[in-house]
């Protein structure tokens, strides 16, 4: 990857194509869980790039003199850029790029010295949005695509003692990418999650899967993978119930079936037990719960019990940070739907950060996670399936032993065609080898007939529905219709209902964007599907405010406002009493 010769890099459009083969994906992520890190975090020197010289002219290369030892000039100065705080948006760091949505650069330096012989060491960046790309004292190690999942990087052969890491994060927003070009949230660019160095030994556990087996209440499935097609014996442990169950690995892999009476994880007693994983000189660990989710007939089954999701649905927004959420903001947003009398957050659109299902198991909250295939996929292209895929797939790896997370949704709101058909029904496929211990979920759209009758519900096991009766289908009349005219031979969840309100703006029922207007729908929508029998949940649109550029209205002002809390997070609208109290009979009819 040299420079050629002065200049050499002005006529060469296709500059990214040295780059193209070297992308980490799922295969590449490894078990985090109980491990010691190094953050990366902190101050980096950046730089906005939007015509991606630095890919262009190898500015990672950092070459100063040419060969016969004369200085360059040149368009960059690592060290004299200015600095931000990783992990951040960009768009709410500094007020010149909150409508950026291009690449920007990051660079830092940092010391290494091994700390044991024979050790890997490995980047982990929790998210960055969307096509990142990682160069270590000059050379490549590697892309990364998906905005939501996070990304690993091998950085033991390019290390030195002082190091120079650089990142390059595109931001773009395009056609053939999960989430495509249009969505109604904010693209926030940045590397937004954890940035984290991982010394693991020559062979270590790549992946560590444990739950109760599916049916049962005292038997738990382990499942291991190794870096390595090595043989030997793992030892897994769950010391609050004295077991120490060796487990024989071959080519690598290792699937146990232990008999062990656990106490079950509920929404109101959330419990959890410390579990660890050795083997050799590797020690993963984690601290899960056991619960059975299933379906039977129009029932959500919660260990055997029917169940009815009293949810709200959230996207990943604070108005100072954006995406880049601290565990306080992810507390205070099961928090707040906990006072609402939630036991279940639908984490739209895409996956939000671990740290909510790692919070949602400790406080008690189910949880639906999402993949960003959203609206107009294209479908009909094989490598926009493959980036559909493996973005589920990193989120599985990532957060399969919650137990908090109930359901994978494979997407939301896509036009019931073939080739729709075909990708989402894959989709579903995938998710359910990969995880036979969850439900799988669509968020679908009402048909224009009025019924349920989008296609890939055949293949779901619990129908996500969004509907927007009293809103953009303003009959609300509607609502009762549709269930007249559609008999869903499985249970429904409302994905979806709402309407826009700013908080403060007041006037009748009948005016759109009053907050009268929003409270009156929520007591006629829930009034309604409370009648309805296969409706076995709903999460209404949506917990707080939360930016999106196509809302344009002076009452939306950039966001849509169909929250039921501002975007400040704290001042509840009148919607929100109404739903509260909803789900404080439904409670009490429990
Ligand atoms: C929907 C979408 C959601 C939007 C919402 C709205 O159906 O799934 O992403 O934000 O409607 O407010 O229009």
């Amino acid at each position: 990857m040299e420079k050629k010769k002065p200049l050499s890099d002005i006529h060469v459009e296709d500059y990214l194509e040295e780059y193209a083969g070297r992308e980490k994906t799922a295969a590449d992520a490894f078990f985090t869980g109980g491990r010691e890190t190094e953050a990366l975090d902190g101050l980096w020197h950046y730089a906005a790039d939007p015509y991606n010289t630095c890919l262009r002219q190898h500015w990672y290369e950092a070459r100063g003199v040419n060969a016969a030892g004369f200085t360059l000039p040149l368009d960059f100065d690592f060290e004299g850029w200015p600095t931000m705080t990783l992990p951040c948006c960009w768009n709410t760091a500094a007020p010149e790029f909150f409508w950026y949505e291009s690449t920007m650069v990051f660079t830092r330096r940092f010391r290494y010295l091994p700390k044991k012989a024979g050790e890997r060491v490995f980047l982990r960046v929790g998210a960055a949005n969307y096509a990142l790309r990682v160069f270590l004292n000059g050379r490549y190690l590697g892309s990364h695509t998906g905005g939501s999942t996070p990304a690993f990087f091998e950085l033991t052969e390019a290390l030195q003692t002082e190091n120079r890491i650089l990142l390059t994060a595109d931001a773009s927003r395009r056609p053939r990418q999960v989430p495509p070009e249009n969505t109604d949230w904010f693209n926030y660019g940045g590397v937004y999650r954890e940035l984290e160095l991982y010394r693991l030994p020559g062979t270590f556990i790549r992946e560590f899967f444990v739950r109760l087996k599916p049916g049962s209440t005292d038997r738990l499935l382990i499942s291991l993978r190794l870096s390595d097609p090595a043989e030997g014996e793992a030892v897994f442990s769950l010391p609050e119930k004295g077991v120490e169950a060796s487990l024989p690995v071959s080519g690598g892999t290792a699937e146990a079936e232990i008999p062990c009476p656990v106490q079950l994880w509920t929404p109101e007693a959330p419990k959890l037990y410390d579990v660890a994983l050795r083997f050799g000189e590797d020690r993963a660990e984690d601290r899960v719960g056991f619960r059975d989710i299933r379906t039977e007939g129009l029932q959500i089954l919660l260990n055997g019990k029917p169940l009815f999701l009293r949810g709200v649905s959230c996207h990943e927004d604070a108005p100072e940070r954006g995406k880049a959420l601290t565990e306080e903001d992810c507390e205070q947003a099961i928090l707040e739907a906990k006072a609402l009398g939630c036991n279940f957050m639908r984490l739209a659109h895409y996956p939000h950060t671990e740290k909510m299902a790692l919070l949602a198991d400790r406080l008690g909250m189910l949880l639906w996670e999402e993949i960003p295939v959203y609206w107009a996929v294209r479908f009909s292209d094989g490598a926009v399936y493959a980036e559909a895929e493996n973005q589920l797939s990193e989120l599985i790896l990532r957060d399969r032993n919650r137990a908090s997370v109930i359901l994978w949704s494979v997407g939301n709101e896509n036009a019931d065609t073939d080739e729709r058909f075909s990708f989402m029904s894959r989709l579903a496929a995938a998710a359910r080898e990969r995880d036979g211990s969850r439900l799988i979920t669509a968020a679908c759209m009402v048909s224009a007939d009025n019924r349920i009758a989008d296609r890939l519900a055949e293949v779901l096991d619990v129908i996500g529905l969004n509907e927007y009766f009293g809103w953009y289908s303003p009959d609300l009349r509607q609502l009762p219709e549709l269930f007249a005219r559609s008999r869903p031979a499985k249970p429904v969840i409302i994905s979806e209902f709402g309407a826009d309100a700013l908080f403060g703006h007041h006037g009748t029922a009948e005016d759109k964007g009053t907050v009268e207007c929003q409270a009156e729908i929520y007591r006629r929508q829930t009034a309604e599907l409370a009648k309805i029998p296969c409706v076995r949940g709903m999460t209404p649109w949506i917990l707080y405010d939360f930016r999106c550029p196509r809302r344009t209205h002076p009452l939306q002002g950039y966001y849509n406002r169909k929250g039921l809390v501002d975007a400040d997070r704290r001042r509840r609208k009148p919607a929100w009493y109404v739903l509260r109290d909803f789900y404080e009979k439904k409670k009490a009819e429990e």
